[in-house]
């Protein structure tokens, strides 16, 4: 039997209808899109894509101890899975995880190039690399934010490295993750050398990792985002 999707209202074949993307007229009246955060997490990844792509947006931050939204709501009304990020689509659709969030974003504004078109082999190299951060450096993160014992922290600690390493050698004398282009693999991937320096782990060991950081942390929009969720600008290097 073939699997059967439902096209949605103003879907061209081959393209998606995305918030934002249909220069503010909107089949549903629900109102702009809205990013649940909570500063400094991952959902930082999904905020620096959204502000990278000029999108109009919301946000609404997260309690993550008590569950509810600086309005007031219970997050498990928005997101059962209870974590961030969730986006708020402009048809009132929730969408979550942030691999997802980001290719949705980055499909947006196809003009910004934060994600090559779906049905070429670049958009593949996007997915691998979103695959790769998401379950080889945030997940291995876990132990740091989830009270690990300091042995644990260590191993873990060793183990990014060594994601570290490839990650530089991957880097080679390219701007971005993907070459020239920046895309949302590096919004994902800024936000995990932040949290490699929150613990310590000196990017200095990794040289051209560092100097990508740098030039990632020098993009407006990414010294906008830090500003927005109160966190000081990006000085140090390694
Ligand atoms: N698989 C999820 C993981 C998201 C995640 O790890 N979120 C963390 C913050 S970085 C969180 O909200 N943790 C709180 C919790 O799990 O209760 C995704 O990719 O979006």
């Amino acid at each position: 039997m073939n699997a059967r999707f439902q096209a949605l209202p103003g879907a061209i074949v081959g393209r998606i209808p995305l918030a934002g993307a249909r220069g503010g007229t909107r089949d549903h009246a629900e109102g702009p899109m809205r990013l649940y955060y909570t500063p400094g997490a991952c959902s930082q990844a999904v905020h620096i894509a959204l502000r990278e792509s000029g999108a109009p947006f919301e946000t609404e931050r997260v309690d993550l101890k008590t569950k509810r939204t600086e309005r007031g709501a219970d997050y498990r009304k928005v997101n059962p899975k209870g974590y961030v990020p969730a986006l708020k689509l402009d048809d009132g659709q929730i969408l979550t995880e942030v691999s997802a969030l980001l290719q949705y974003v980055g499909d947006i504004r196809p003009e910004k190039g934060l994600a090559p078109p779906a049905g070429t082999f670049e958009r593949y190299r996007l997915a691998e690399w979103l695959g790769f951060v998401s379950t080889e450096l945030h997940q291995q993160f876990s132990p740091f934010f989830r009270g690990g014992t300091l042995e644990e922290r260590k191993q873990q600690a060793k183990l990014i490295g060594l994601r570290f390493d490839f990650v530089n050698e991957s880097l080679g004398d390219g701007r971005y993750l993907l070459g020239d282009t920046f895309t949302v693999a590096d919004c994902y991937l800024f936000v995990m050398t932040r949290w490699a320096k929150m613990n310590e782990m000196d990017l200095v060991r990794w040289p051209r990792l560092a100097a990508w950081a740098a030039r990632v942390g020098a993009r407006p929009a990414v010294i906008r985002v830090l500003e927005e969720e109160g966190m000081a600008r990006e000085t140090k290097v390694a």
